[in-house]
């Protein structure tokens, strides 16, 4: 992670993704020798490939989709005669690191979170493929000239956002030594240097200790005060110590006042999230090797303690008073709840069959009926409507589920134009 200090960090991505097509049915009828018109063989067509987010410890940013951006699952293979069934389309996967969190970008709806290493989220599904000629074969129909259309996969624009995962999350004005002390307790290497806002990105370090345990610590960008209301760089990064379980709030203490910055920060997390600044907290009071700090440590230690917050006296420069500071994160780490992430949902969320059911009737200002209902919509995709066979087959099933009826109740005339889907139909009796 060292080294991303210099390179920017995306940890924010819109991306587009599509299912693929499902393949198209087919009417064909076996042909046999001394036999006028054999039984019906058009094979179904293959299913369309679906769209994965697969959660990977490989990947450490959203960077990725900014050179690319669609994604789209192969389609299913169209049916053919001898009941031959179309190959279904291949799905594609798509690495994101773990943390990401998916939202739809339209509706904002949180589709899941990918937390842990393989976990995979379905974000697009494939379109079915359309049954051929060969399925429709009944008693009573023994050559239906009828086969179904391929649906078209599930589309939408994706909204990822990258939260990272880490245990500790350091904060403190810009300045105070946070990314100094991350470098002191880790492998980690971030850019360190003597003028506030160094740290434009959150890095992450490992820290072990001795008896074998480790965690994981996020340097963040310097707070100044406004920061929850978008002033400096920290608040767009504030999120990210959100999953954390512990802060090490990092003050300078050789600064005029050290207390006052101390209180600043404290309410710039109060008022970005509540549940942010109860959770539980730890202040390094840093630069005890410079004697400004030494000298203001006494008061600062009495107030801090005033307030009930654990105040350690470190030098992340020198080295002083690190091992207790890291076994007192220690001890809150083993204290502060295992952190509840949102479950990732593993697939789309079925559909309540009452509302998969349900059907909607309204009439727009110009006077054409709009039908919403998921089946039905589906349905019309599906229908191939330049076979008559087939659009029998669809007003069929409109009087069986009861839909003529409520479209009769509504007021709907022979002549209306009716909506379904995309579909927009005449309505005939
Ligand atoms: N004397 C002394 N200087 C320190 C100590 N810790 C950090 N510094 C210095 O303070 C300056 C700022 O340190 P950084 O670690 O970059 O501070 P930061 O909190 O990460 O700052 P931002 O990234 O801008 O928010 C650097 O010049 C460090 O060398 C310390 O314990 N003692
Ligand atoms: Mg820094």
């Amino acid at each position: 992670m060292a080294e991303a200090s210099e390179a920017a960090f995306y940890d924010e991505a819109r991306i587009f993704v599509a299912g693929g097509r499902g393949g198209n049915g087919v009417v064909s009828f076996r042909r046999e020798r001394f036999v006028p018109l054999g039984g019906p063989d058009g094979g179904n067509g293959g299913h369309g490939g679906s769209v994965y987010l697969v959660a990977s410890p490989d990947v450490r940013t959203l960077a990725a989709f900014r050179r690319q951006r669609h994604f789209r699952a192969g389609d299913g293979q169209h049916g053919s005669g001898k009941k031959k069934r179309g190959a279904n389309g291949e799905d594609m996967h798509i690495t994101v690191p773990l943390g990401t969190m998916v939202y739809d970008a339209e509706s904002g709806e949180f589709l899941g979170d990918l937390i842990l290493p393989g976990q995979t989220l379905l974000v697009a599904r494939g379109g079915r493929g359309g049954r051929g000629n060969a399925a429709f074969a009944s008693p009573t129909n023994q050559a239906p000239r009828i086969a179904e259309a391929g649906e078209p996969g599930e589309q939408r624009w994706l909204r990822l956002e990258l939260k990272l995962l880490a245990d500790v999350g350091l904060v403190g004005m810009p300045n105070a030594g946070k990314s100094t002390l991350l470098a002191a307790i880790s492998a980690a290497r971030p850019k360190i240097a003597p003028y506030p806002f160094t740290t434009l990105h959150p890095n992450l370090g490992v820290v072990e200790l001795p008896d074998g345990r480790s965690f994981v610590v996020a340097d963040l960008p310097g707070l100044i005060e406004g920061a929850h209301a978008g002033a400096g760089l920290g608040h767009q990064f504030l999120r990210h110590v959100e999953r954390t379980r512990v802060l090490v709030h990092v003050i300078d203490g050789s600064a005029s006042d050290p207390i006052g910055s101390y209180r600043c920060i404290r309410q710039e997390l109060e008022l970005y999230s509540p549940a942010l600044s109860a959770k539980p907290e730890l202040v390094a009071f840093n630069k005890m090797d410079l004697p400004q700090a030494q000298a203001n440590w006494p008061a600062a230690q009495a107030q801090l303690e005033q307030l009930g917050v654990c105040a350690l006296p470190i030098s992340a420069a020198t080295g002083l008073g690190l091992p207790d500071l890291l076994a007192a994160i220690a001890q809150e780490l083993e204290r502060a709840p295992q952190p509840e992430y949102p479950q990732a949902v593993p697939i789309l969320r079925p559909k309540a069959v009452d509302e998969e059911r349900a059907l909607q009737i309204s009439r727009r200002q110009d006077g054409v009926w709009v039908l919403r209902s998921p089946w039905l919509e589906r349905l019309a995709k599906r229908t191939a409507w330049d076979m008559p066979e087939a659009v029998d087959r669809f007003q069929h099933i409109l009087e069986r589920r009861g839909v003529t009826e409520a479209l009769r109740q509504a007021g709907v005339r022979p002549g209306d134009t009716v909506l379904i889907g995309d579909m927009e139909l005449e309505w005939q009796e």
